[in-house]
């Protein structure tokens, strides 16, 4: 009889143990999400996994560089990432994409057209478009006295310790090439180490290389001038109206981030499923509203306030963004690019 009871005790032990691994009895699908840092309202994580009741496991990333790195090791089986352009256009060309059933993603037909059907997924076989945004410097009108129009600011040593660059190798570096004239899909040795020497050239004045950190820095006045985001300076302009957003004259980089799904993707079916619910208007709509980025979604547009509308931030016309470049997958000229990176961030 004792023994009877030892082996019950024991054997309810394990089930109990077993209940709390697997997470209370959660025997929801799982899917894993890789976005950028601040990308995303997050109670639109919690509306997807209630209606489609699913359980969504979500992490972040900072630079298309290091999603790269850690979708291609593999160590988590990735369903849905958010990459930009010449990081899709590389991961297609390394066949890490599944291709998207369209007819599981019918909200696509909520996007304007003008940001489908680009150079670097030219059927949108593989992604579907989330945000879109432009490179620029922003700055703080009462720390600034110099007219703010030209990437030359950012060299300018009465600002030394005042300037916050990307911490981000494709675009510090084209800034240092727009700065120098050249295009920033550069594939010119010569015209990349001029740019190599510029970026080392401005290390002494610059306060930190940084990502999403940048807004606090901004909107708390500990820095004068930072390159960013569009979206982001959407966020920071909100929070301290002395900060203004400028797209240097010399040109800029015009990017798009798309939702794609790896190879490693273990439930493609709801990895569409997620992708079409991130484009339903009213979801788009309120991921826009709370990050400040620019979304492609039309439908989305006539849900949202006037003042994002109307923000020549978020929304510039072709002749406000000026001359914009979209970059390309550098392919043989990737490793003149990360070392250049190596170099400058090795730089004391
Ligand atoms: C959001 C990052 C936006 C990504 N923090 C720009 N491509």
């Amino acid at each position: 009889m004792k023994k009877n009871i030892k082996v019950l005790v024991i054997m309810s032990l394990i089930l109990v143990i077993g209940f709390i691994s697997t997470g209370c009895g959660d025997n929801r699908p799982v899917i894993n999400v890789y976005n950028w840092g601040d990308y995303i309202d997050p109670s639109v994580i919690k509306d997807f996994q209630k209606e489609f009741n699913v359980k969504v496991n979500y992490n972040t990333f900072a630079t298309n560089e290091d999603m790269y790195v850690s979708i291609k090791k593999g160590g988590t089986s990735y369903d849905v990432a958010f990459p930009s352009d010449y990081m899709i256009e590389r991961m297609i060309e390394e066949n890490m994409l599944e291709k998207i059933n369209k007819d599981n993603v019918p909200n696509i037909s909520n996007i304007e057209d003008r940001f489908l059907y680009l150079d670097f997924d030219p059927n949108n076989d593989y992604s579907v478009p989330y945000m879109w945004g432009t490179v620029g410097i922003i700055y703080n009108k009462e720390m600034v006295d110099d007219k703010v129009d030209s990437w030359d600011i950012l060299w300018n040593e009465k600002y030394k310790g005042q300037i916050l660059m990307l911490d981000s190798q494709r675009d510090s570096i084209a800034v240092a090439l727009k700065k120098l004239g050249y295009s920033m899909n550069s594939r010119d040795t010569n015209e990349l180490e001029q740019a190599k020497e510029e970026l080392i050239k401005q290390k002494p004045l610059v306060y930190a290389y940084v990502g999403d950190e940048v807004k606090d820095i901004m909107v708390g006045e500990e820095a004068a001038l930072a390159v960013v985001w569009s979206g982001d300076a959407v966020a920071m302009i909100r929070e301290n109206e002395n900060l203004e957003y400028v797209i240097p004259k010399e040109g800029t980089n015009l990017w798009f981030d798309n939702m794609i799904i790896p190879k490693t993707s273990k439930n493609k079916e709801i990895a569409e499923q997620f992708i079409n619910f991130m484009q339903r208007p009213e979801i788009a709509a309120r991921n826009t509203d709370y990050v400040g980025y620019s979304t492609p979604n039309y439908k989305a547009m006539e849900l949202l306030p006037e003042d994002i509308v109307n923000s020549k931030v978020a929304y510039p016309t072709e002749e406000e963004m000026g001359d914009v470049e979209i970059f390309k997958d550098p392919k043989d000229f990737l490793k003149v690019y990360d070392d250049i990176w190596l170099e400058i961030k090795a730089q004391r």
